[in-house]
């Protein structure tokens, strides 16, 4: 018994490793067309957690060059309305980061906000000659249309429902212990966690 405890717990010590990284969307004030933070670096296996805030917003996967346009095959939250500016809404989404080397590019389908500035990276450069945050905000700015993707809603994505609190940004295992989680990700975070505790 008490052995294939501690196999488990090796099983899962893997998992220990993966960090989570919060992205708020929305700013404080519910016209600051925003995410918060805006890139993150986020390692293989890292999971990306989208937390909605006012009052409608979206994520969807774009390419570099056509910054408010979705990506074929990319994510799609579909929209997530929320009015109360004390927490986050109850879904979230997250996306669990497969290749680090390769850059993930996003914006709100919203209106305007894509070319408002709400845009974002996942492993983007925020300075140097290359494709930086900054020239795809510029680039966004400039874009003639915001497209919404015709995908199916909550494609490419883990939805969570939660008790809407925050988890801390670019924690090591996030507060995936939070005891409404549902996903299976947050889930192996809890894990994880638990794991690490043991080593
Ligand atoms: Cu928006």
């Amino acid at each position: 018994m008490h052995f294939s405890t501690a196999v488990s717990v090796l099983a899962l010590a893997g998992s220990s490793l993966a960090a989570n990284h919060t992205i708020r969307v929305g700013g404080q004030s519910a016209s600051d067309l925003v995410f918060i933070p805006n890139n993150v670096t986020a390692a293989e296996g890292d999971i990306v957690i989208f937390k909605f805030w006012p009052k409608n917003h979206s994520i969807a996967q774009a390419a570099f060059a056509k910054p408010c346009e979705p990506l074929a095959n990319g994510f799609w939250s579909g929209y997530v309305p929320t009015t109360d500016t004390t927490k986050a809404a109850d879904m979230s989404y997250s996306f669990e980061v497969k290749n680090a080397s390769q850059p993930i590019w996003f914006y709100c389908t919203q209106a305007q906000h894509c070319q408002d500035g709400m845009v974002g990276g996942i492993n983007v450069a925020t300075n140097g000659t290359g494709n930086t945050i900054t020239k795809f905000i510029d680039a966004a700015k400039d874009a003639s249309a915001n497209v919404e993707p015709t995908a199916t809603v909550g494609s490419g994505l883990s939805m969570t429902m939660a008790n809407g609190t925050e988890m801390p940004s670019g924690s090591a295992t996030g507060n995936a212990a939070s005891p409404l989680e549902m996903s299976n990700l947050a889930m192996s975070g809890a894990f994880g966690m638990l794991a690490y505790l043991f080593m």
